[in-house]
Order: structure tokens, then C-alpha cells, then sequence
């Protein structure tokens, strides 16, 4: 059984919710904001590219669409051609997004955003460095005086193999120190490519992280959603990582859409009952609810996994 708890009444926003062109709704940014619940959600045509569109709830399960999609500023160096997947982390004082910015002839990059109240949004001009990088999460703190991020370089072809890196920054545009976290792990659930997913939970035993890993079958990808548990100082640093996925898909809306058998989150929402809510983009068509309690996610990252300091998992 998954750790994660799916929502009976998945999916808990569909295309239908959206104006009539929109035909995909996917992998949302979510944070809590003003008593509400706010998604940032990957909206797509079948004919045009992604956008990010704001719903919001205050039960977290009946959502109101925004009547336009969100107003994005340009870069300098000229128009996106396609923008998803974005992370929103709070920290000191105002929400940074991080997101996959598309343009023709640029390749993909990570996108820095700021804003403090979701309508007016301020670009971070990042620093070009010529190579494509995707899936980047912010930490929600500042270590050791910068900010870190988990990001994925990767080359032009997105379906070759790809790790998980670390980066660090002293200013949001610069980023250093670029190393390996992750890779790929041979016959596992994660075997071929890895990147982050949400926001990284503080918990007393490391930094929770929870991830995406892609396996590859003779009948196309599936993407699965594990943890990890990085330490509290130095990131860089593996205290456990799970052997088994969390989450995964096994329902008809996470089988069948735009691209098949996807589970796939941008951000994890830590509750004050001790429990975790994530909302996750199904088969890049709809969004799925799931909860966990954060301490069983903890526990997962110590199970099936030889090097793991203890192994002592049981669902409460
Ligand atoms: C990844 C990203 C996600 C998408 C997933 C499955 O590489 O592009 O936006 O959900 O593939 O198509």
C-alpha cells in the first residue's frame, strides 16, 4: 500500500474547471497563502504551449479558477515559448518560484520569480551559463549564508538518463558549487532519470525530500514519486534515501492522458496535525490530492535501502 493517501474524490481539478481551450492541468506550485490553498497550475491547449494559472481553495479540495491565466513577466532576454512545473517556496518574507522556462534557440532553463502576493511577479535575471537545467527547488532557509537549490542539468535529448544536483547561491542569480546528489538507480523504481519534486521539509532527522523517478519499460516511462532525507547543515549529504516509491500510478486518471502512467509534484504541504498534503499533476492531464503523515515519509527513506542507518518502518 502507498504511503500517500489518495483523495476519494480525485481528481480534485480537472480541464473542465478551466475555460474551454484549456485540455491539461498539471504538476501545480501550492503553498498556503491568505487561510487559502493556492495552486499554480501547468494549463495547456493542444495546440499551444503551456501557461501557469492560479486556483484557489479554502478547504483544499473545491477550487475557484482565476478568469485569466497569470501574467508573467518577460525575460530580458525575450519571450518563453512554454513555462510548467513551477516550486514556490516561502522564505524570508516573500515566495520564490522556480520553474522549466522554454524558449526557441534558448533550450530549457530554470526560471527565478519573486512575488509577495501572487499578482504582481518580479523576474530574477539568472546567469547564463549554456547549459539546460530543469526541476529546480529552492530550500526554504538559507545554509551556511546562501541559498541552495536541487536542480537537474541535463543535455538536449530529455529522455536520456539524468542525476540530481545541488547548487548554491549567494544572490538567486549566480548559481555554484554545482554537484551530483542523486543517480539513477540501476533496476529500481528510479532506474533511468531523477529530479526534485517539492519544497524540502524541515524535520528533526534531515531536510525531507520528495522526488521524482522515472523507470523505463518496454512500453514507455513511469513516473513515481519517493524520499529522501538530506542532512541539516550540508545538503550535499545523503542521511537515507527510500528504496521504495511513495507514490505512483495505478488509477485510470494517472494511467491515461496526455502522457501516460505520470505522477508527478511540484510541492508538499506541511499540515499542523503532523500530516503532509501533496497536490500532484495525473498523466499531465489533472491534479490528484494525497496525504501522508510527515513522520511515516521520514520512515519510508530508511526502508529497502541497504544503507540505510536503521531499518525500523511501520505504519502507525
Ligand atoms: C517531465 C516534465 C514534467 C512532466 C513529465 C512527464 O520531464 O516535463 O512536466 O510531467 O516529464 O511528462
Amino acid at each position: 500500500m502507498s504511503i500517500f493517501q489518495k483523495f476519494s474524490g480525485n481528481p480534485v481539478l480537472t480541464p473542465e474547471q478551466f475555460p474551454d481551450d484549456i485540455m491539461y492541468v498539471f504538476n501545480p506550485g501550492a503553498v498556503k497563502f491568505n487561510g487559502e490553498y493556492l495552486l499554480m497550475v501547468d494549463a495547456a491547449t493542444a495546440a499551444t504551449p503551456i501557461v501557469f494559472w492560479l486556483a484557489r481553495s479554502r478547504d483544499g479540495v473545491h477550487f475557484t479558477i482565476d478568469p485569466e491565466p497569470v501574467e508573467w513577466p518577460v525575460p530580458a532576454a525575450g519571450p518563453e515559448n512554454c513555462v510548467y512545473d513551477p516550486r514556490i517556496t516561502l522564505i524570508d518574507g516573500e515566495y520564490i518560484l522556480m520553474y522549466a522556462s522554454q524558449a526557441a534557440g534558448r533550450g530549457v532553463r530554470t526560471g527565478v520569480v519573486r512575488t509577495r502576493d501572487f499578482r504582481k511577479f518580479e523576474r530574477i535575471e539568472q546567469e547564463e551559463n549554456g547549459r539546460n537545467n530543469r526541476n529546480s527547488v529552492l530550500f526554504p532557509e538559507k545554509i551556511g549564508g546562501r541559498y541552495v537549490r536541487l536542480d537537474r542539468p541535463m543535455g538536449d535529448n530529455e529522455l536520456e538518463p539524468s542525476d540530481m544536483c545541488i547548487s548554491y547561491s549567494r544572490d538567486l542569480a549566480h548559481w555554484e558549487e554545482s554537484q551530483v546528489l542523486m543517480t539513477p538507480r540501476p533496476g529500481c523504481w528510479d532506474s533511468h532519470k531523477i529530479g526534485g519534486g517539492a519544497v524540502p521539509i524541515r524535520t528533526e532527522r534531515g531536510w525531507l525530500e520528495i522526488y521524482h523517478g522515472v523507470d523505463r519499460t518496454c512500453n514507455g516511462f513511469i513516473y513515481r514519486l519517493g524520499v529522501v532525507l538530506l542532512d541539516l547543515e550540508n545538503p550535499a549529504e545523503i542521511i537515507a534515501r527510500g528504496g521504495l516509491p511513495v507514490l505512483w500510478p495505478e488509477r485510470c486518471y494517472e494511467m491515461q492522458g496526455r502522457v501516460m502512467n505520470v505522477t508527478f509534484t511540484c510541492n508538499a504541504i506541511p499540515e499542523p496535525d503532523g500530516s503532509v498534503r501533496i497536490y500532484y499533476g495525473a498523466a499531465d492531464s489533472c491534479i490528484g490530492l494525497a496525504t501522508a503523515k510527515l513522520d511515516d515519509l521520514v520512515a519510508a527513506c530508511f526502508v529497502g535501502n541497504p544503507t540505510a542507518e536503521k531499518f525500523f518502518f511501520r505504519r502507525s
